[in-house]
């Protein structure tokens, strides 16, 4: 039985408007993972430019996740902090990928529907083709724990099966090169917290997303105190006030999102804080929700601003973790060559 290395591998796009969601869901967690693992987190900027970046906003946007990512308590020193372009391997494994994975899987995937639209023909090959370009992200490091938001298990699902299908596909090859039982890991997804899924301030069926054109439905990761507070005073609630029990929450989506974000900032039990806030106004328990996440997000945001008034480092820190990230994929980038069948220098 192949031992795989336990390793972390995520990504963040460097798509503007980093937000409450992201942090949550992804940031926050990639955080806690870094007692236990070797962590590798990437701010991918192949998968942007599947809907059109503008190049000048596009580089200030990969800076701000970089600092996000610093500024949030990730060890770039300890641990390895890039930017996807700076290691040619993974879109060269997405290739051998894109000829390993079938037009009706990535057919299947509900966020292409979803980021498409109506207008499917207009759509990027590479927007189709996201999902073998993910996998290849992670598997370019073997990695084996991927820690993502809700939204994101198709895609590791898919993963999955990409590395399935390539173990199988080549698999006496494989042997041939000296791996046993399989060259790639099925990488585990991670999607953990109270916050998998963070939903619209405006519309608690809709998840919270960088992309949605209304400002007021999310928690930008650099909006000021006061943009926090206003945004969560007018973020939607029903008539009701808040139940004092878990099961009140049931149907009422954007109650048990509003809670949902108080726990996972808190740590606290959705029971307790039911405890404290159940019966009483939506008014009360926003206002402290607001104090909570203002607490919670302000040393992240200050820290941002101060990095981002420093380009030269980022670049130098995305600089450092693309050449380690690069030492530890260009090995398995060429037993992948040699064991599909091409020809290198040695
Ligand atoms: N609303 C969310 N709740 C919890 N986790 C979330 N993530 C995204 N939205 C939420 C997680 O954040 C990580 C990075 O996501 P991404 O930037 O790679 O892309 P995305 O999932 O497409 O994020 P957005 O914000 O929704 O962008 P747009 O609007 O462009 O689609 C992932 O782990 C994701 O699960």
């Amino acid at each position: 039985m192949t031992k795989f290395v336990e390793r972390v591998f995520s990504g963040v796009q460097p798509t503007g408007n980093l937000h409450l969601g992201n942090y949550l869901g992804a940031i926050q967690r990639f955080v806690e993972m870094q007692n236990k693992y070797n962590c590798i987190y990437c701010v991918v900027d192949e998968h942007a430019i599947t809907v059109w970046q503008d190049p000048k906003g596009l580089q200030n946007a990969i800076r701000e996740v970089t600092a996000a990512f610093i500024a949030s308590g990730i060890d770039p020193k300890a641990h390895i902090v890039f930017n996807q372009s700076q290691v040619a391997e993974h879109a060269e494994l997405a290739w051998v990928f894109n000829c390993v994975a079938r037009m009706g899987w990535l057919n299947r995937m509900t966020q292409f529907k979803e980021k498409a639209g109506k207008d499917k023909e207009a759509a990027s090959v590479g927007l189709f083709a996201y999902p073998a370009l993910m996998a290849a992200d992670i598997l370019v490091y073997r990695a084996t724990h991927v820690p993502v938001g809700e939204d994101q298990k198709q895609h590791l699902e898919l993963s999955r099966d990409i590395a399935t299908k390539f173990n199988n596909d080549f698999a006496e090859s494989i042997a041939a090169h000296g791996f046993e039982d399989g060259f790639f890991p099925l990488p585990e997804p991670l999607i953990q917290g109270a916050a998998t899924r963070v939903m619209s301030l405006r519309d608690g069926t809709k998840k919270m997303s960088k992309s949605d054109p209304s400002d007021l439905s999310r928690i930008n990761m650099t909006d000021d105190a006061d943009t926090i507070a206003s945004k969560i005073r007018k973020a939607r609630t029903d008539p009701e006030p808040l139940p004092s029990e878990e099961e009140g929450l049931k149907g009422r989506a954007e109650a048990d999102n509003l809670v949902a974000i108080f726990s996972a900032l808190s740590g606290r039990m959705v029971a307790d804080i039911l405890g404290e806030f159940g019966g009483g106004q939506f008014s009360t328990f926003k206002t402290a929700l607001a104090d909570l996440t203002v607490a919670k997000l302000s040393p992240i945001t200050t820290e941002m601003k101060r990095l981002m008034a420093d380009p030269a480092h980022i670049d130098a820190v995305l600089a450092d973790g693309s050449a380690r990230a690069r030492t530890i994929a260009a090995p398995i980038m060429n037993s992948v060559k040699d064991i599909v069948g091409f020809i290198r220098a040695k």
